[in-house]
């Protein structure tokens, strides 16, 4: 695996240590290298066990409460190894929905699926792990009083957070999906299935997104256990080892399950609750929001009087946004050849299907505006970015960056070198949960500038996905850090 960057040594395999270990390593990215996100820009207060937001107090929330997700937890590896299998099981949520996603079989736009992380103070780790989803399966026919029942001693479950899936496409062509959905996640999963070889192509280049993007949180995950012999799983265990190995999930746990016979799945829980922890954020920056979907509600033929605002879906980056508040969005409409900034004020605000009155990061957050629908129909606003009136970067038709180039193209089943990027040659982009197109213009020592086709709304100093054509598919060969 090229592009790594081991950044400490391995020195501990408890869940707890490992957890200080990454901890350590967020203040390092921090200082030496700057990310794009508040979410990996704020951590680093040295208590990896931090999972609160500051004016939650999670002893009193009680079954049936709503509480908004606090964190977005990606999933990540090749086409087929359980993803959203997994993402079911935990959440009781099948992520594809779309016609062409149950006719295909496969996941083809980012899915969103909530998960309530719940622990038994009584039972012993990791037995006392357990999603909302899986304690209603195992107590289905006894439903007791308080569905927080502690399957295994019976006693009361305690509340430790609610997470959102962000379920991504594994299939090559939909690397641009995966690239989005990375922009969103606070940790990953990498899924790797025990019965195929190991790495698979995007097994490969979903952990090369990862890196590039900072995600530094990520638990590995072996799946498929149920379909292979011990001894397979042994080796296939040691694949895994030795692909990781460099990169930046080196001293990632992995945990051998079976999404589909739910073995396994409590230690996973528990190094999700001891790796990857809610980050700390700071409620007062400025509003931020990733636009990964938008619609029309209305249905066809509504009189005009009762028509509803256009509604975008997508998470909050940073900062939070109330009812009432004003928003521009970026880049916005076309109109003849300009881009015109969206202003609108938000009507209502959703965090899954449950109304808000403010919204806080974490989570498929929709926010119905009072624009034209027909401006957010058919997902038209994926890509832009919302914030509170004149705190947007700016918006940019030129990119300026370093780029960092991986050794070798990863999204193939075989060798290709990664050249040097050449005079006019065309590169996808991705930039937050935009993905964009444009044309090599000058190439210098250290600075590229590429003419985007599509404007992006980007901070200097965030980083890029850059993915270049090769084998009539853009691939993911490198990233890039915006210089000005
Ligand atoms: N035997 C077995 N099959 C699994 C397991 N997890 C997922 N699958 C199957 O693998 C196939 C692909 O799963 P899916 O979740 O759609 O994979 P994705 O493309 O990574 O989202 C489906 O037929 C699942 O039923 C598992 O743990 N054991
Ligand atoms: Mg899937
Ligand atoms: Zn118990």
């Amino acid at each position: 695996m090229p592009a790594k960057k081991a950044t400490t040594k391995k020195t501990a395999r408890k869940p707890s240590k490992i957890a200080e270990k990454v901890e350590g390593e967020n203040l390092e990215t921090q200082s030496t290298e700057g990310t794009q996100k508040s979410s990996t820009t704020t951590i680093g207060t040295g208590k990896s066990t931090q999972h609160l937001r500051p004016t939650m107090d999670r002893k009193k929330i009680k079954p049936g409460q709503f509480v908004q997700s606090e964190m977005n937890l990606g999933t990540s590896g090749h086409v087929d190894h359980g993803k959203t299998t997994l993402t079911a099981m935990l959440s009781g949520e099948w992520t594809d929905r779309h016609s062409e996603e149950v006719r295909r079989g496969i996941s083809i736009k980012l899915g969103y699926a909530d998960a309530v992380l719940l622990k038994c103070p009584k039972c012993s780790p990791p037995e006392c792990f357990w999603t909302e989803v899986m304690v209603k399966k195992a107590l289905a026919g006894k439903e007791p009083k308080n569905p927080w029942t502690c399957p295994k001693c019976g006693g009361s479950l305690e509340f430790l957070r609610r997470i959102s899936f962000v379920d991504s496409p594994g299939h090559e062509t939909l690397m641009a999906v995966m690239l989005s959905g990375v922009s969103l996640m606070d940790g990953a999963l990498l899924l790797i299935a025990a019965d195929e070889k190991c790495p698979q192509p995007q097994t490969r280049e979903h952990l090369a997104a990862l890196q590039m993007s900072g995600v530094q949180r990520i638990v590995v995950v072996q799946n498929k256990i149920d379909t292979v012999t011990k001894e397979q799983a042994i080796e296939n265990f040691k694949q895994i080892k030795a692909f990781i190995k460099g990169t930046v999930a080196e001293n990632a746990p992995v945990v051998p399950i079976s999404a589909i016979f739910n073995a396994n799945i409590d230690l996973m829980l528990q190094y999700i609750n001891d790796l990857i922890p809610t980050p700390v954020r700071t409620e007062t920056e400025d509003f931020q929001f990733f636009i990964a979907r938008s619609f029309d509600v209305n249905r066809p033929g509504t009189e005009p009087q009762n028509l509803r605002g256009g509604v975008v879906g997508g998470s909050v980056l940073k900062g939070t946004i109330k009812n009432g508040d004003e928003i521009e969005i970026k880049p916005g409409t076309r109109v003849g050849d300009k881009w015109v900034t969206l202003t609108s004020k938000i009507v209502s605000l959703s965090a899954g299907s449950n109304p808000v009155e403010v919204a806080h990061p974490g989570g498929l957050i929709g926010m119905m505006t009072q624009l034209d629908p027909s401006i957010s129909k058919s997902d038209r606003l994926i890509g832009n970015v919302a914030g509170k009136v004149g705190t947007l970067p700016p918006l940019r038709d030129t990119l300026v960056f370093k780029a960092n180039l991986l050794k070798e193209v990863v999204g193939i089943d075989h060798q290709i070198d990664v050249i040097p990027l050449r005079q006019k040659e065309p590169l996808m982009i991705n930039a937050g949960t935009a993905t964009t197109s444009g044309i090599i213009t000058k190439l210098e020592k250290g600075r590229v500038t590429v003419e985007l086709k599509r404007p992006v709304c980007v901070e200097t100093g965030s980083r890029i996905a850059i993915s270049r054509l090769v084998e009539k598919r853009f691939r993911l060969i490198g990233q890039g850090v915006i210089l000005e």
